[in-house]
């Protein structure tokens, strides 16, 4: 059981399933969203529209299509409001739902964004130990998940989950 920490593209990850930090009419948009879809190719956005969304927290999973990645699991993260709207519950539902379908559909490899902490603007300095401790602890009872690399595009996002790792390594 591993949980890695890397700076790259997640489009170009090939794993059994990559995670999409989307919103919740699972149609697209910018950042790691519109890079994978666009690295997919239109049978995706197809894919999606059978879904008829999906509420925050919560995950769908899809085929990768064009992606090396099998799977590509949706999950709409919270949306920042200050902390007032829990959000850190949310988020946790997110990376958990997403893990349990990775599980359900027998992926053993599974690739992370930073969810919700792009034009969602949850702090990274709280999202990142957040992410990794929800990530350690399905792992301790995972029987099908065996690897999950957290994928950082930015420098800043990237020593956050360093850092955060650093401190699970310590307990
Ligand atoms: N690979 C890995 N990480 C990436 C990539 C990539 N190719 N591109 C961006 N990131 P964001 P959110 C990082 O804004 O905050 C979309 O429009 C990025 O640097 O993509 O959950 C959706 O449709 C940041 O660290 O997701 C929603 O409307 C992280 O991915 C909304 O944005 C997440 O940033 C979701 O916002």
């Amino acid at each position: 059981m591993t949980i890695s920490v890397v700076m790259d593209d997640i489009t170009d990850c090939k794993v059994d399933a990559i995670v999409n930090a989307a919103n919740t009419t699972l149609l697209g948009g910018g950042g790691v969203d519109g890079a994978i879809h666009a690295a997919a190719g239109p049978e995706l956005l197809a894919a999606c529209k059978k879904l008829h969304g999906c509420p925050t927290g919560e995950a769908k999973i899809t085929k990768g299509y064009q992606l090396p990645a099998k799977y590509v699991i949706h999950t709409p993260g919270p949306i920042w409001h200050g902390g007032t709207r829990h959000e850190k519950i949310f988020l946790q539902n997110s990376y958990r739902n997403s893990l349990l379908l990775a599980e359900k559909n027998g992926c053993e490899t599974v690739a992370f964004p930073s969810i919700s902490t792009g034009v969602y603007n949850y702090p990274i300095k709280q999202a990142a130990p957040l992410a990794l401790n929800e990530i350690h602890q399905f792992m301790e009872t995972a029987k099908v998940v065996k690897d999950v690399t957290m994928v950082c595009f930015d420098e800043q996002t990237f020593a956050a989950y360093q850092a955060a790792l650093a401190n699970l390594d310590g307990e």
